[in-house]
């Protein structure tokens, strides 16, 4: 199986399904990295732990993160499951960005951005990664989120460890649509 159908397990299973292969995420959602690569194996996904830390170094969006010692890992994002990423609040810059689509966007002019099945909005600190996101599901279109101006409104904002800028929900007024 190839590192990119490994990790889109990985993600799978560190984010939303721990219970498919039977392992168990802390509360933080670390993960024993042995008893992952053990019961990845009874699932038929067979993999090493040097094609694990490999994954994780390469993966484009830096989505794992391994303690020091390489002997349990998490996802840095992304979580449908309950965890605690521990994050802490994050001063935003001035603006942020989201990239959607624009079958989405009466919606999003009614009631914001809104979380669905993540834990947070999740908003990029730049065009070139909005852009991306967006393209997943089509043309992409890019809203400039305020998010200095939501924080100063009293919104947190935290950083995950791979650089996605998260929060609870932003209202319309901080959204700018294009033209
Ligand atoms: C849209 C990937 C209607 C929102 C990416 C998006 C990202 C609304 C979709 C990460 C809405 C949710 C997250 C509203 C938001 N009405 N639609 N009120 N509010 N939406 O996938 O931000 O590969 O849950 O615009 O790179 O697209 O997983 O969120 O289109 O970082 O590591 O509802 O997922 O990273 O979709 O993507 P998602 P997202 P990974």
């Amino acid at each position: 199986m190839d590192n990119k159908r490994i990790s889109k397990f990985l993600s799978l299973v560190l984010r939303h399904e721990p219970e498919k292969i039977g392992i168990v995420l802390d509360e933080h959602g670390w993960t024993d990295s042995q008893e992952l690569i053990q019961a990845a194996a009874r699932h038929g996904v067979r993999f090493d732990q040097s094609t694990l830390l490999e994954i994780v170094r390469t993966s484009d969006k830096q989505r794992f993160a391994l303690n020091e010692d390489h002997t349990r890992i998490r996802a840095n994002q992304g979580h449908s499951v309950e965890v605690d990423l521990a994050l802490e609040p994050k001063q935003p810059p001035e603006s942020l960005y989201h990239g959607t689509v624009e079958k989405f966007l009466g919606s999003i002019r009614s009631t914001g951005l809104q979380k669905g099945e993540r834990h947070h909005v999740h908003l990029s600190p730049d065009l070139t990664t909005a852009t991306k996101v967006g393209e997943r599901r089509g043309k992409p279109v890019i809203l400039t989120i305020r998010a200095a101006a939501m924080a100063e409104a009293g919104h947190p904002f935290f950083l995950s460890e791979n650089g996605v800028w998260l929060t609870d929900a932003v209202p319309p007024e901080f959204i700018e649509f294009p033209p």
